[in-house]
């Protein structure tokens, strides 16, 4: 694609009110994460819920293939300024999710595990947005592995750092953990139309 086009693109998505400030459009699918890609075999890939459940669950990937599953197209934008427009996604609501795993009254917070000890933290009120995934497709097609194979959460809502590549459990809590970019000193709610992405005192 010629930058031109790119730009007429990007005009449409400003006119339309659909580019936060400080964004620009791309049509690429940049790979953004610390650390390696991990290999990962699916007769032993489980993911796992704990915290304040009724019971600890485990689903292997077999398992989890058969939960209900919904699309959603939407748009993400990465804290690195880059926005892509128009994705699709496939994967089992956030919100079913928390049906299956009995999350308990007392649970406020979300904190995603995934490979590596990465973890990202939300509320569970922004986790039970419709739009929210536990994604396994991209463009109809099970995800690279750079892009989160076989699992990753789809957060559209906030920086994209939120959404986390290679899941592989779910935790639920009372109490507010800082994740692994916002222990960075990322901001902690990262919403992209507030311009939220990096804490103003290094934390929190
Ligand atoms: N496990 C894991 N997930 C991660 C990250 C990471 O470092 N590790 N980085 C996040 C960041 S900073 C971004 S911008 C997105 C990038 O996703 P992409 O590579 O599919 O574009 O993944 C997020 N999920
Ligand atoms: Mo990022």
């Amino acid at each position: 694609m010629f930058d031109s086009e790119r730009r007429e693109l990007e005009k449409r998505m400003i006119e339309e009110g659909r580019l936060p400030p400080g964004q620009s459009l791309t049509t690429k699918f940049p790979v953004l994460h610390y650390g390696p890609v991990p290999e990962v075999d699916l007769e032993t890939w489980t993911l796992r819920s704990f915290g304040l459940v009724e019971e600890e669950k485990v689903w292997t990937w077999e398992e989890f293939l058969k939960l209900p599953t919904r699309t959603v197209t939407c748009d993400i934008h990465c804290v690195t300024r880059w926005s892509k427009f128009d994705t699709v996604w496939e994967g089992v609501p956030f919100r079913e999710f928390v049906k299956l795993a009995g999350v308990r009254p007392e649970a406020r917070y979300v904190i995603v595990h995934a490979e590596y000890g990465f973890t990202a933290n939300l509320p569970l009120e922004v986790m039970l947005d419709d739009d929210v995934l536990l994604a396994y497709k991209f463009d109809g097609k099970f995800l690279e592995p750079e892009h989160g194979f076989p699992l990753r959460t789809l957060i559209p809502r906030k920086y994209f750092w939120k959404s986390a590549k290679w899941v592989r459990a779910i935790e639920f809590t009372d109490r507010d953990r800082l994740g692994f970019w916002e222990q960075a000193g990322y901001h902690n709610e990262a919403d992209p139309w507030k311009e939220q992405r990096f804490a103003r005192f290094g934390r929190g």
